[in-house]
């Protein structure tokens, strides 16, 4: 991707995360995403709370935690709380459906807490990850470590192409300790059923397909915000 496209993606990002932001009501408990659409309204969060706007948050990652600390947000323990009024995440694909990939950051299992517990859960996305099927970015699955030779074999069953994440030449290590398997399963026909299959294997934290977890997508496109719900 060359500067110009990649400047045009990150214009759509902030657009999608600023109308986002909107839907944020003052005594809100906040959900934050993590990835660089997240990290958008992070930051136009942390503005708004530097003006006076009063939220709590619980954070999908350490990283997130961290800048939202930074920003003078305050972060509640994610396995303290009980409920989320609206959560703003990113997403690698997604369909007119609502269902989604996510997990190309790393925090998928904390990203699908947050929005499991979430009445709202807001994923802000640029143009380009909206897809007809799923499957053409690989879905992220979050594995035990002492379960990975397995649950690897339990991907293969299910006519999944397996590859431990590396980065640096070194295991990927999520914030929960654990490693990743990016697996291919082609275009996706079933997301859900496929999701079911998964959520049966012993070993397997959590996996990136997110089905009926999303009231609402703002996606920037140009300069219009497109909602699909
Ligand atoms: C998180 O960040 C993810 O679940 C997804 O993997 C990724 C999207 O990244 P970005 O916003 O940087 O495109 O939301």
């Amino acid at each position: 991707m060359g500067i110009t496209d990649q400047n045009h993606q990150n214009a759509e990002k902030l657009a999608a995360a600023k109308a986002a932001v909107k839907l944020v009501k003052n005594g809100d408990i906040v959900g934050l995403g993590t990835g660089t659409t997240a990290t958008f309204a992070i930051k136009e969060l942390g503005k708004l709370v530097a003006e006076g706007l009063n939220i709590k948050a619980v954070a999908s990652s350490i990283r997130t935690e961290e800048l939202a600390k930074s920003l003078g947000i305050e972060i509640l323990d994610l396995g303290k709380t009980s409920s989320v009024d609206i959560s703003i995440d990113g997403a690698d694909e997604f369909t007119e459906g609502l269902d989604l990939i996510k997990g190309g950051g790393g925090a998928l299992f904390r990203e699908k807490i947050v929005a499991s517990l979430s009445k709202q859960a807001i994923i802000v996305t640029d143009s380009s990850k909206k897809v007809k099927k799923l499957g053409l970015f690989t879905v992220p699955i979050e594995v035990i470590p002492l379960a990975y030779q397995y649950v690897f074999g339990q991907i293969v069953k299910l006519n999944g192409k397996g590859k431990k994440r590396i980065i640096d030449n070194h295991d990927y290590i999520t914030d929960n300790g654990n490693l990743i398997i990016d697996a291919d399963f082609g275009l996706i026909n079933d997301p859900k059923a496929l999701s079911d299959a998964l959520n049966k294997i012993d070993g397997l934290l959590a996996h990136g397909l997110f089905i009926g977890l999303t009231a609402q997508v703002m996606m920037s496109d140009r300069s219009e915000i497109i909602i699909f719900k």
